[in-house]
């Protein structure tokens, strides 16, 4: 059996998305910017795509939804945006962000540090959660900007954008999250959070790789990353990859739907939470971060005894997909930063796997990786020096 769970590093594409994108590879190729009719043959649906972008995040008609190439780009051009504005351009010098960020933010940081700019890396607590009252904690008279992420990739904890968004607009500071993980898992409404950067990337939520999108709100507009022709106004330069767009469109309206949303809960969640209680059956096995507040579909499970990436190498075998943490990490084996920050051990930090679901698993996927997973947890910690040379282990505990 083949079993994906690593939806938050990417998603399979819904095949009703596919087809809406189809059309734009062969049948309406013209450039949406030329001014014949195989150009403007691609209006249509790049205007219904842009109103499921609108409508899934409650934006207002006057905002703007810049199309970038995924999140990353997004990230970057808030951050850089605001550098060129508020701060070589303005009198400010400081951003707020979190020390769990997606490196498109902390290592656009980290550049922007090399720059002059004061950065501020808040903690988590124990739990993975970030509280608003140390966003106001940290607020000085020249901060530009906070940036917060909405759902963290790792655990799926959730933050307090609510008040944070409402933190801001009191201190009348720019507040930008990066909502790649909520978009299709939790509701977000960017009015009733007062944010006025939004990024997000589709494939994150069933659409295709190499588009994401920036949600400006209006009166907050930003120097471009990327200068060139008119198009999106002048806010990022180069045509636009229309076939993605519109399957963007699509995956939006059917990710953000109530119906969909509802789903998450009802199906995913229940999914989530019958592996995770399986799991945590296993003596010594803990969620990182807890249960609390977290996206429906993602667990972060530490498993003493057993290197996570072991126990990748045995779920691969048997055709599941996991992952240690974050892809866009695991190129070296450092330990997972994010659970470094979470204060946990170093022991912890090495031990722990990442499973995300989508819509698409099903309960015998489910129940199929729950015996693949405690027959790799006995296999495994039979075979650890670290685990098996404890005295309290000598007793076979599965
Ligand atoms: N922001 C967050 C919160 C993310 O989780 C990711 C990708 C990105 C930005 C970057 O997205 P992209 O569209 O530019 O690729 N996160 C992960 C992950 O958790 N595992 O692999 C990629």
């Amino acid at each position: 059996m083949e079993v994906y769970l690593d939806n938050n590093a990417t998603t399979m594409v819904d095949p009703l998305v596919l087809e809406e994108m189809k059309p734009f590879f062969c049948d309406i190729y013209g450039n949406p910017n030329s001014l014949h009719k195989f150009g403007s043959g691609t209006h249509p649906k790049m205007i219904e795509a842009f109103h499921y972008l609108y409508e899934g995040i409650n934006a207002k008609d006057e905002d703007d939804i810049i199309i970038t190439g995924n999140a990353t780009e997004s990230n970057n051009t808030v951050l850089k945006g605001i550098w060129i504005d508020k701060i070589l351009n303005g009198n400010k010098n400081h951003i707020i962000t979190s020390e769990v960020e997606h490196p498109s933010i902390t290592a656009v940081c980290k550049f922007l540090e090399t720059q002059g700019v004061e950065v501020t890396y808040l903690k988590v607590d124990n739990d993975g959660i970030l509280e608003a009252k140390n966003v106001q904690e940290a607020i000085k008279e020249n901060t530009a900007l906070v940036s917060i992420m909405w759902a963290n990739n790792e655990t799926g904890k959730i933050f307090p954008i609510k008040e944070i968004g409402q933190i801001c607009r009191d201190n009348k500071i720019a507040f930008h999250t990066d909502a790649t993980q909520a978009i299709g898992k939790i509701s977000v409404d960017v009015q009733d959070c007062n944010i006025d950067y939004l990024t997000f990337s589709a494939h994150k939520f069933h659409g295709p790789k190499g588009v994401g999108g920036l949600y400006v709100r209006k009166t907050c507009e930003l120097s471009p990353l990327l200068h060139g022709g008119e198009q999106m106004g002048g806010h990022r330069a180069g045509t636009v990859d229309v076939a993605c767009m519109v399957g963007m469109g699509l995956a939006m309206k059917l990710a953000t739907s109530a119906n969909a949303l509802a789903f998450e809960h009802d199906h995913v969640e229940k999914l989530r939470d019958c592996l995770e209680n399986a799991i945590l059956q296993i003596p010594e096995t803990i969620i990182i971060g807890g249960k609390n507040n977290r996206t429906p579909n993602t667990t972060l499970i530490s498993i003493r005894g057993v290197e996570g990436e072991s126990m990748l190498w045995d779920l691969n075998q048997k055709g599941i997909g996991a992952s240690t943490g974050s892809a866009c990490a695991s190129e070296d084996l450092e330990a997972n930063p994010v659970m470094n920050a979470f204060g946990s051990d170093s022991e912890l930090a090495h031990t722990g796997i990442r499973l995300s679901l989508s819509r698409f698993n099903t309960k015998e996927q489910i129940d199929y990786t729950i015996d693949v997973i405690k027959n790799a947890v006995a296999r495994l910690r039979k075979i650890s020096s670290s685990y098996a040379s404890a005295p309290e282990n000598h007793v076979s505990q599965l």
